[in-house]
């Protein structure tokens, strides 16, 4: 591998876009829910066509709605390109960074090698993976793991949403239900540059993180059905407290999560309460769980512990309660070789880099089924994300687009 191209990127133009498409789809709260397949996400979405169609890219849209921004050049058409990407879709109440700087980073780095005159020896492709956030549709990653083949592409279109939209007749209406079989572009590997959204980096001063694995995930949805009864007139020991069930059980995954040693993290992100009245004992309570470890067998446990615990719950407040899984996605680990480089290039520049472990699912886990795929990471300020309040400095975001670039660069010179 020859040493670093003294290439730069345009540091201005990446972060004036990432601050433009931070502004795009903004709701009349000014918040930012980007959520997928929405008039927002939509809005989102043509600003980065028109970015990608003025790179002179071919732009091909996918039958799940991922949109890619291809270089070819006439030398190199027939090769399997190198992938970059990301997200553009985003939370509710979401700060501009979480997947948009990995897209707008992987766009920069290829208008700067176009612009320095390089001939990659194979195509250099961008992409913007549909519904990364799960918010609208679960589960989340959802257009990338059909891109990688482990959703059928019918099966995701026919995803009814939390508000009762199908993800199919969404895309249609914003104009991205593509054509494209999903797998269309086979990758000779996956590259993700995406902000750390936790607090090492941060906290100890490293500016790249070098990800080498990613944390495996559980979604469910429980439902738990009490009585409703009078606030007032119903002894507590008359009680079949959906509510408090609920109360209990968020509990307990705390107490799981503290007894784990810092490995596993649970959350219940959504609750619901029925008839949601000050003054009535909830009947239903509906609400979800999002369970996380490193480790694929610690992970089951932590899945059988609350099994067990629900069962116990039910006889104890004498309620019914169900659970549905909504995502299960194990651990996975990305390309030592590709991890590798990310270190020997932060290096050639300069800067400290450390190996981490992806607490966010990211859409690089799913391509990492189809190619050898890694992660590079930049800090987020006290590891807020998910948050309007999230921050990467600028020139930690510049940093981060200076090491894909020679990382890109080094993957795709001629010998
Ligand atoms: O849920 C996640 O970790 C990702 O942000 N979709
Ligand atoms: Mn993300
Ligand atoms: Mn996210």
């Amino acid at each position: 591998m020859n040493t670093k191209l003294n290439l730069s990127i345009n540091s201005e133009r990446l972060l004036n876009r990432i601050q433009q498409l931070g502004k795009t789809g903004r709701g009349n709260d000014n918040k930012l829910s980007r959520v997928a397949a929405s008039d927002a996400d939509k809005a989102g979405r043509d600003q980065l066509v028109t970015w990608i169609k003025e790179a002179g890219l071919e732009v091909e849209i996918d039958k799940i709605g991922n949109i890619f921004g291809i270089w070819y050049s006439t030398q190199n058409r027939n090769e399997a390109p190198i992938l970059l990407g990301s997200h553009i879709d985003t939370v509710i109440n979401a700060g501009i960074y979480d997947g948009c700087y990995g897209v707008i980073a992987g766009l920069e780095v290829i208008k700067t090698l176009q612009e320095a005159g390089f001939v990659p020896t194979r195509p250099i492709a961008v992409a913007a993976f549909t519904n990364e956030e799960g918010v609208r549709y679960a589960p989340d990653m959802m257009g990338s793991l059909v891109f990688a083949g482990g959703l059928s592409v019918d099966e995701a279109l026919a995803t009814v949403g939390i508000d009762g939209t199908i993800l199919g007749e969404e895309l249609k209406r914003i104009g991205y239900a593509g054509t494209k079989e999903p797998g269309f572009l086979k990758p000779q590997s996956y590259i993700e540059l995406h902000v750390e959204q936790g607090p090492i980096l941060d906290k100890v001063g490293t500016p790249i993180g070098a990800v080498e694995d990613l944390q495996g995930i559980s979604w469910q949805r429980v439902t738990i059905e009490g009585v409703a009864n009078h606030a007032g007139t119903t002894p507590t020991d008359m009680r079949r407290d959906a509510g408090l069930a609920a109360a209990r059980v968020i509990t307990y995954l705390r107490d799981r999560a503290n007894a784990s040693n810092g490995k596993t993290v649970a959350t219940v992100g959504t609750i619901e309460f029925k008839p949601n009245a000050v003054n009535v004992i909830p009947s239903l309570a509906t609400f979800t769980v999002d369970l996380r470890n490193p480790n694929e067998k610690k992970l089951q446990e932590e899945e059988q512990a609350l099994a067990n615990y629900l069962k116990e719950l039910a006889a104890l407040e004498k309620v019914s309660i169900n659970s549905e899984q909504l995502v299960r996605f194990q651990p996975v680990t990305f390309d030592e070789n590709i991890v590798r480089l990310v270190e020997e290039v932060a290096s050639e520049h300069g800067l400290q880099s450390r190996r981490m472990t992806s607490g966010a699912g990211q859409d690089a886990q799913m391509i990492a089924r189809v190619c050898p795929s890694a992660m590079i990471f930049v800090p987020s300020v006290d590891g807020i994300s998910h948050n309007p309040k999230e921050f990467t400095a600028e020139p930690d975001l510049v940093a981060g687009a200076n090491v894909l670039l020679d990382l890109v660069a080094k993957l795709t010179e001629a010998e």
